[in-house]
């Protein structure tokens, strides 16, 4: 997986061609042991060193370390009809050391981190594309104001501005003939949001958290409350969708009642008069699960959608794109678990930004070997292995040194490696999950190396029985001589 890196970073500009380079070396290293510390990945001294300044350079952008993944992220996401763009936060929590400094509040009181905002692209089959966007920010102390005073801001100035600007970039960096979608969970019902400038074919799909005041168009002029109105409405169908498993619940079938209609969105009474502050109208649909298993939350989304919704098989599209959105959890929950960005020893706030635009690529490239080796299973292994990486796996695997005739799938490998991390591939096991798979690959990592070890051992023998075959030809010349 390691020849990857150079490829994904190609565009990398730190300003410095030496810098690019140590980027690269970098992520391949982090890619190739993940979850160890920088002294353990790095096992000679001198380099650890290098990381360590790398992440300390003032010189060093993080965003021009994304920029480099998100460029190759449009390669990839080039080619598509659609695309889905799946917006969230997640906190970063780091123990508070005394020599720590550069870190602010986050969401769980008196803990201390960073804030991270992620722009994923992913395909309507629910292939994780990489990153479009990182917005990671340390709290200031003093914020501006809370409660009353924060809502009473212009959007421009507060936190939640990011949803907006990723919203905005997004429809610049896709291709303006691809349609794109982008989806937001509960904190991304802002207003403003909803009534962001569109170019044609960009679109939002969000989940409802406020009972907003709304109009329909048969009903003129009667102001209703959101939720009010879509309960009101009858069920037009059902569907059943899989819901993966998540810290909070298992992974089920939860079969889910459709209803909708198109509403207008008043503007909240609190906001700034803007000149685009108008009514906008939307399509909303509520998903309400059916007899769920007891003790299990029930599904109950109220999505806000852009898209054009005509029939019931449109509200049906767009709920699977909205049970899409858990890859973004999946991603947050690689960076923190897999690659346990939380338990890095770094002093500054600047620096752990600057690993954590490292450990993104990383991340997001196991989120991707996962779900596009289940989602095109009959692709050759080399699509995402090094031919190192296939024969060490096979070799270890089968217990013999023979090689196939033809390269491995994609999918086979993948199960191979979950292997290794523990997966038993029993029926009923289903599809081996992230981690199992992180687990796996550390372990061929080891193999890997043993095998190019080997792979160079019988190189050089082959090389002196070459060298001793000249020398004797040599020899019996002199001789003839
Ligand atoms: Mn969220």
């Amino acid at each position: 997986m390691n020849n990857w890196v150079t490829e994904e970073l190609k565009t990398a500009d730190l300003g410095d061609k030496r810098l690019n380079k140590r980027l690269t070396f970098i992520v391949e290293g982090l890619a190739s042991k993940p979850d160890k510390t920088v002294p353990q990945t790095f096992e000679e001294a001198s380099q650890a060193q290098a990381v360590y300044e790398f992440w300390s350079n003032p010189h060093v952008k993080p965003s021009q370390i994304i920029a480099a993944h998100r460029d190759a992220t449009l390669l990839r996401i080039k080619g598509h009809s659609i695309i889905l763009v799946i917006q969230d936060t997640t906190d970063l929590e780091f123990a508070s050391l005394a020599t720590r400094r550069g870190l602010g509040e986050i969401s769980k009181q008196g803990v201390e981190g960073i804030k991270v905002h992620n722009v994923l692209s992913v395909t309507t089959d629910g292939v994780p594309l990489g990153l479009i966007k990182q917005i990671a920010w340390v709290r200031k102390k003093t914020r501006k104001g809370k409660g009353y005073e924060e809502r009473k801001r212009k959007i421009e100035e507060k936190e939640s501005y990011r949803w907006l600007e990723s919203f905005r970039e997004t429809q610049e960096l896709v291709p303006p003939e691809m349609e794109v979608v982008t989806v937001c969970d509960r904190e991304g019902d802002i207003f403003e949001l909803l009534a962001s400038p569109r170019r044609e074919g960009a679109h939002l799909l969000i989940r409802a958290a406020q009972n907003r005041n709304v109009k329909t168009s048969t009903e003129q002029g009667e102001i209703q409350k959101l939720f009010t109105l879509l309960k009101s409405q009858e069920v037009v169908g059902e569907i059943v969708l899989d819901l993966q498993k998540t810290p909070r619940r298992k992974a089920r079938k939860a079969t889910i009642q459709v209803k909708y209609a198109t509403v207008t969105l008043q503007v909240p009474s609190n906001k700034p008069p803007l000149k685009h502050n108008e009514p906008v109208e939307v399509a909303a649909i509520l998903a309400e699960e059916i007899n769920p298993p007891p003790k299990e939350q029930k599904v109950s989304w109220l999505l806000l959608t852009t898209l054009p919704l005509n029939n019931v098989s449109d509200a049906f599209t767009y709920l699977k794109w909205y049970s899409l959105r858990w890859l973004i959890e999946r991603y947050h929950y690689v960076l923190k678990s897999g690659c346990k960005i939380e338990e890095l020893q770094l002093e500054t706030g600047e620096r752990l930004l600057r690993a954590l635009a490292c450990y993104s690529i990383v991340a997001w490239r196991l989120l991707w070997l996962t779900y596009t080796s289940r989602l095109d299973p009959h692709q050759p292994a080399t699509v995402a292995l090094e031919e190192e990486e296939w024969q060490s796996l096979y070799v270890k695997i089968h217990n013999k040194l023979e090689l196939p005739r033809e390269i491995p799938t994609i999918y086979q490998c993948v199960r191979w490696i979950a292997r290794l991390g523990g997966f038993l591939a029993r029926k009923g096991d289903g599809e081996p999950g992230v981690m199992t798979l992180w687990r796996g690959w550390q372990r061929l990592m080891d193999y890997v190396a043993m095998w190019k070890f080997m792979v160079a051992m019988v190189n050089e023998l082959e090389c002196d029985k070459d060298k001793d075959i000249e020398m004797k030809k040599e020899n019996r010349n002199k001789i003839c001589d």
